[in-house]
C-alpha cells in the first residue's frame, strides 16, 4: 500500500509543465525536477507527483504524445535516483501505461477515471489510483458551477468512480473531491471542512489538494505566488478535519503543520 493507514501522506507536486497556475515552466527540464524532488524527499514527501499536463482552470488540454514526452523521462529518472514512490498525475490511458512502465506506482486522474482503459492498465500494473471529482473539463469546469448538495453530490460522483475501478480490478484506490474542479470558493471550503464525512461515506482514503488554489486567494487576497501559510493552513486543517493525504507545492512548510494537525487529531481521539 502507498497510502498507509499509519500515517498521513505527504504528496509533492512535480508540474513538469510550461503552465501550471503556480509553478508552471520552473522544471521543465529532467535536472530542475529531479533536484526539486530531493528537496521534497528531504523535507518529507511520501509519494511524487508527477504531471504532464496543466488542469488549471481555463487550460487546453495537450496531446497525450507531447504529456508522455513530458512525464516519462522524468518519471525513469525519480524512479531510478529517490526511494519513495513516484505517482503519474494524467486523465489519459496511454500516458499512464507509458509512466506505470517506466515504475510509477500510482496514478492520480483528476477526472476520476473517465477513460476505463485507465483504469484498466492501473489494475494490470498493480497500481494504486486516485480518483479526483471533476465536473465538465478544465478549459470550461469554473463556469457557473452548481451543486444543490455539494457534499453529497460530489460523494455520489466519487463512489461510482469508485465502483467502476474495483469492477477494473484496482485494489488501493483513494478518492479527492478536487478542491477547485468545477467548483466554486464555497464548494471548496464544505468540501475541505467536511471531508471527515466524505471520508466515512466512501470508506476509501481521502486526499485533499487545495495548495495555492483560489479560493485561499479570495480569502486572504494574496496572489498566487503568496499563499504559503494559507496553504499550510488548509493543509493541517484539512488533515484534522479527517483527510488521509495531502497534495502540496511546499512540502517542507506542509510537513510542519500537517505534524500539528496529527498531533491534534491524536489528542482529540
Ligand atoms: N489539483 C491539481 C492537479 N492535480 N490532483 C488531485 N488528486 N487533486 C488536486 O486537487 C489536484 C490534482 C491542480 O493543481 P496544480 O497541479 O498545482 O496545477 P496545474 O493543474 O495547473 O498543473
Amino acid at each position: 500500500m502507498v497510502f498507509g493507514a499509519d500515517r498521513v501522506t505527504l504528496v509533492g507536486i512535480l508540474n513538469v509543465t510550461p503552465d501550471s497556475f503556480s509553478d508552471g515552466g520552473r522544471l521543465v527540464d529532467a535536472e530542475s525536477a529531479l533536484a526539486e524532488a530531493r528537496r521534497q524527499v528531504e523535507a518529507g514527501a511520501h509519494v511524487l507527483d508527477v504531471g504532464g499536463e496543466s488542469t488549471r482552470p481555463g487550460a487546453a488540454p495537450v496531446d497525450a504524445h507531447t504529456e508522455r514526452t513530458r512525464v516519462v523521462p522524468v518519471v525513469e529518472r525519480l524512479v531510478a535516483e529517490l526511494g519513495v514512490p513516484v505517482s503519474v498525475d494524467t486523465r489519459r490511458a496511454e500516458v499512464a501505461e507509458a509512466a506505470l512502465a517506466a515504475g510509477a506506482r500510482v496514478v492520480n486522474d483528476v477526472s476520476g477515471g473517465r477513460e476505463p482503459r485507465l483504469l484498466e492498465v492501473a489494475a494490470a500494473a498493480g497500481a494504486t489510483v486516485v480518483l479526483g471529482h471533476m465536473r465538465g473539463e478544465p478549459a470550461t469546469m469554473q463556469r457557473d458551477p452548481h451543486f444543490d448538495d455539494v457534499l453529497r453530490e460530489v460523494g455520489q460522483e466519487l463512489a461510482a468512480s469508485i465502483e467502476r475501478a474495483r469492477r477494473a480490478g484496482v485494489k488501493e484506490i483513494v478518492a479527492d473531491p478536487g478542491i477547485g474542479f468545477g467548483k466554486e470558493a464555497d464548494h471548496s471550503l464544505a468540501l475541505l471542512a467536511r471531508v471527515g464525512e466524505l471520508r466515512a461515506e466512501l470508506g476509501v482514503p481521502v486526499m485533499i489538494g487545495a495548495s495555492r488554489k483560489s479560493f485561499l486567494g479570495r480569502i486572504s487576497g494574496r496572489p498566487v505566488d503568496d499563499r504559503e501559510l494559507e496553504s499550510h493552513t488548509a493543509a493541517a486543517l484539512a488533515v484534522f478535519a479527517g483527510a488521509d493525504a495531502v497534495r502540496v507545492h511546499d512540502v517542507a512548510g506542509a510537513a510542519r503543520s500537517v505534524a500539528v494537525a496529527e498531533a491534534l487529531r491524536g489528542a482529540r481521539a
